[in-house]
Parts: structure tokens; sequence; C-alpha cells
């Protein structure tokens, strides 16, 4: 396996939300020189991309994202030298979905929200994506509160209706979260759940893997390896976290465990774009400043990438036939415990950028310029 050639190959998605104002119930801190619409984001976007060289791709949200002509953001994008990734529905600001949307049991809010999926759907193919990103916030707080198996049979229609809509080339990701906002059920709370909607739907619904959206303690290496064997497993939504969606900078709070999923992406071929597993980052910078977030990010899914390549096939695969547990455990950590900066600065250097893009973004004046021209307008946010 060439490793450099792997690693110049690798394309990671940043969320156009992470430019913008995010916080928590308690508090959201604006920033200077935050984006006021999706064209903003995508310059920020942009300069993650041109210090990185390896994230040409922005995830929208809608209707966070919206604009009147669709086709002329794509284009800005394009002149921006990024393109335009994942399309991610939100059904879960509005009124009308406090209990539930495609899972609520009257059948006017169910269409509105199926309306608002199809309507994702039309904007991929005005921009050209070819990825419908849908987390549903559905779930309930008390028991007896609704009927988990109706509400099933809801989502179920809901999806089967998108699959329906769906274009050549076009699939969905089905994103799985244990809770939050909900409390007690969440309609699609575990893998498990996501898993068997998809396989009933075809090959172009797949699973898209929140690394956040776990109980504590879950080996989500062991689910990444699960959905890559069945050809499921669509992406990734990159963050960290202690406690619970914390929305963290990934592989901030545990990079070991970051290495250990990008290892098990490694084994099952999810680095080769026939693929398609999609790398996404799907993070809040509620107090660091944005963009230097994102470049961090990306550096640190990069790191683990190369740590996982460094991974010596043979020599494990020997260790693990004789059941040489302490040989075979010793083979990983020699990959993690290898410093891949060097090699990384040297990538960067051929692909003719600054060895260290934290240090050059910062050096280029950029955020002093949008600091300096973002002033007044509404800076974006999640609008909650
Ligand atoms: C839900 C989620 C989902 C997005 C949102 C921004 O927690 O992970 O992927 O729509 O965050
Ligand atoms: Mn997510």
């Amino acid at each position: 396996m060439d490793i450099k050639a792997t690693l110049r190959a690798q394309h990671i998605e940043t969320p156009s939300w992470a430019y913008g104002n995010s916080g928590t119930r308690f508090k959201v801190f604006a920033q200077q020189g935050v984006p006021r619409d999706p064209y903003e984001k995508l310059a920020d976007a942009a300069q993650v991309h041109a210090y990185t060289g390896i994230a040409p791709a922005v995830a929208l949200h809608i209707p966070w994202d919206k604009v009147e002509d669709y086709a002329e953001l794509s284009r800005h994008a394009r002149d921006l030298g990024v393109g335009i990734g994942a399309i991610n529905s939100n059904v879960f600001q509005d009124e009308d979905y406090k209990l539930g949307s495609v899972t609520n049991s009257d059948p006017a809010v169910r269409r509105k929200a199926l309306g608002h999926l199809l309507e994702c759907v039309d904007i991929m193919d005005a921009t050209g994506s070819d990825t419908l990103k849908l987390w549903f916030s559905d779930g309930t707080n008390y028991p007896g509160q609704d009927d988990i198996r109706a509400r099933q049979d809801r989502l179920a229609e809901a999806l089967a209706a998108v699959y329906e809509r769906l274009g050549e080339g076009q699939r969905f990701l089905l994103e799985y979260k244990l809770f939050e906002p909900a409390f007690y059920t969440t309609d699609v709370p575990d893998w498990g759940t996501a898993y068997a909607h998809c396989v009933k739907l075809g090959p172009k619904a797949q699973v898209v893997v929140d690394t956040g959206h776990h109980a504590p303690g879950v080996n989500i290496e062991f689910i990444v390896a699960f959905l890559l064997r069945e050809g499921k497993l669509g992406g990734f939504d990159f963050n960290s976290r202690f406690y619970a969606d914390d929305d963290l900078m990934v592989g901030s709070a545990d990079p070991f465990q970051l290495f250990r999923i990008m290892y098990e992406v490694v084994r099952g071929g999810g680095l080769d774009p026939a693929t398609g597993v999609a790398f996404m980052l799907d993070q809040c910078h509620n107090i660091e400043p944005k963009i230097p977030g994102q470049i961090r990010s990306v550096m640190n899914v990069q790191e683990a990438t190369a740590k996982a390549l460094l991974v010596d096939p043979g020599a494990l695969a020997a260790a693990q036939r004789e059941g040489d547990v302490l040989g075979a455990n010793a083979v990983l950590m020699d990959a993690y415990n290898t410093d891949v900066r060097p090699l990384l600065a040297g990538l960067r250097e051929e692909l003719g950028l600054a060895p260290d893009p934290m240090a050059a973004y910062a050096k280029s004046g950029y955020f002093e310029k949008i600091a300096a021209e973002r002033v007044g307008g509404q800076q974006a946010g999640w609008g909650a």
C-alpha cells in the first residue's frame, strides 16, 4: 500500500454549521468574523482546504444554508476550490415537530416533514450533491407517550418515500443517536435500528456513524467493522466527547479511539473511494476559533489515518494466527505510538502547502480580514 498516495487521496468534508455561532442551552457565544450567509461559510471552508489540502467538500444544512439559487451557490463553491457535499435535512426545529416529525401521529405533520426531506433531494439535484443525510430528533420523553411500534411504521413509510425519490447515483445516510433531545425513546437510537431500516430499503440507503451518538463504553470500531463488512457504512460524523454529544474536535478527547476506528476503516477497505465512505466532521466550536478548530480537526483525522496505515498487516496477521496476544497488540500500538507529523509535514510540502497548516493560517491575516469586513448583518448560527 502506497501510504502517501492514500493520504493524498483522503477527502474530509467540513460542516457549514461549524463556521457559524454555536453553543449549548446555557449560552451561544458570538465570535468576531463569523459568516453571515452560506457564501461566507464556503469561503471559510475553502481556507481549511487551502491549508490542509484534504478538505475539498462542505456539507450544507437546510434551512440554515437556504439560498435563492443553489446552483449559483454551487458555482461559488467551485470558484473557491471546494464542492458541495452532503445535504443535511432539519426536521428538529419546527414547532410542529414537538411530538415528532416523520413519526408524528398526525398525518399532516408527517406530510410536512416528508415534504422537507424531498425538498432536500431537489437541493441535491441543484447542487450536484449525491448524498442526503437524515437525522431525526424524533422520540418520546415518557413511557406510554406514544406507540413505539407505530412510530417505526411511520418512520419506515417516510424513508421508503425518500428512497423512491432518490435519483441515479444518489443515496441517503441514516444517522442514529442514543438520546437528546428525547430522553425516553429515540426512534433511531442505535446502529442496529438504522441498519435494519437501510437493509430493508436497498443499496441507496446506508448508515452514518456520528462518533458522539453512542452510550459511554460502546466499541464504535466494532460497529464500523461490521457496517463496512455489510457494505452499509455510508460515512462518519466525526467529533469527540468526554460525556454525551459534546461535538468537540475529533480526536481531542480520545485520539486512541479515533486511531482504532481508522484502523478498522483501513482494514475494511473504507479508504478506497469506491466504497463511498464519507468522512464528514460534525462539530461545534463554542469557545475556540472556528477555522483553526476545523484545520486542527482535519489534521487529527489525517494523523489517525496515517498511524492506521502504518499498521503492518503481515506482522499482525502472523501474531493473530499464532494467538500471540501481546505480539498482536504490540503491532497496533507501535503504529499508534509512531510520530507521523514529520511524514505529514513532508506530504504537505510535496503538495506545495506549508508544513504547519495552523501556523500558516495564523500568519495569513485571513481572520483579521474577515473580522474587519464582517461587521453588521446577522451572524450565522443554529437559529435554535
Ligand atoms: C444531531 C447531529 C446531526 C446534525 C446536527 C447538526 O446531533 O449530529 O448530524 O444534523 O447534529
Ligand atoms: Mn451528526
